[in-house]
């Protein structure tokens, strides 16, 4: 019997869609288990597998790894084709890149300012704060410009071979389009535009949309 997976995390984080992307992508099955990082107590036990409380952890029987690049690579290397990382330097490279400059400097303004304020917050029913969104578009434009220089040098997300890279950016792009300054924003950014054109048809995009939650009453 194969070894258990078990993706612990939060169904509405992009970090948790990042690894659920990957796996689908490489078709190994998976239980998770529902963890919310942003409630005010983080059960002890998850505290146990992740000391700083973000989500997600992956379980692989009795190894815990977390920090989702790290898990990414864990699930290249012990599950096989497809391959998710070129071989080839330069590719190799570019590839890390990408997941670096989503990671530092593409979430928070993209994710926690940009669709939270947007598009999150009003789905739940709490305020939204427009300052945050303008800083946050701002803040955007040059990871787009950036990331749009790598996909327009042909080494990566060229929408045909699939790499991590592809993976990192996909929930994050995802996010940010649901806001109608974010998906404007994308329009003016060509080869990353036409890049989500095809990549957001991929099934492993459409199996592991988790929509937005319902208003509370
Ligand atoms: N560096 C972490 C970042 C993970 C992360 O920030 N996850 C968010 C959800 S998308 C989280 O747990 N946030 C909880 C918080 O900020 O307290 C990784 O790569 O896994």
């Amino acid at each position: 019997m194969a070894t258990p997976i078990i993706l612990r995390g939060y169904k509405y984080s992009v970090y948790n869609r990042i690894v659920r992307v990957v796996l689908h992508e490489k078709d190994v099955p998976y239980e998770t288990e529902e963890i919310d990082p942003f409630q005010t107590m983080v059960p002890k036990n998850y505290l146990r597998r992740h000391p700083f409380g973000r989500v997600p952890v992956l379980s692989h029987g009795n190894f815990d790894v977390y920090e989702t690049a790290a898990i990414c690579r864990y699930i290249e290397a012990a599950f096989d084709s497809p391959c998710l990382l070129p071989t080839e330097e330069k590719a190799l490279a570019r590839v890390a890149q990408v997941v670096s400059i989503i990671d530092s400097y593409g979430y928070r303004p993209m994710v926690r300012q940009v669709f939270a304020h947007r598009v999150f917050r009003p789905s739940v029913g709490e305020t939204s704060d427009e300052i945050e969104i303008a800083d946050g578009l701002k803040a955007s434009l040059p990871v787009l410009g950036a990331i749009n220089a790598l996909a327009s040098e042909g080494y990566v997300l060229d929408g045909e071979a699939i790499t991590l890279a592809d993976c990192h950016l996909a929930p994050m792009v995802a996010y940010f389009v649901q806001a109608a300054e974010g998906a404007s924003a994308l329009e003016t950014h060509s080869a990353l535009a036409d890049w989500w054109r095809t990549f957001s048809r991929r099934p492993a995009i459409l199996e592991t949309d988790p929509g937005l939650p319902s208003r509370q009453a």
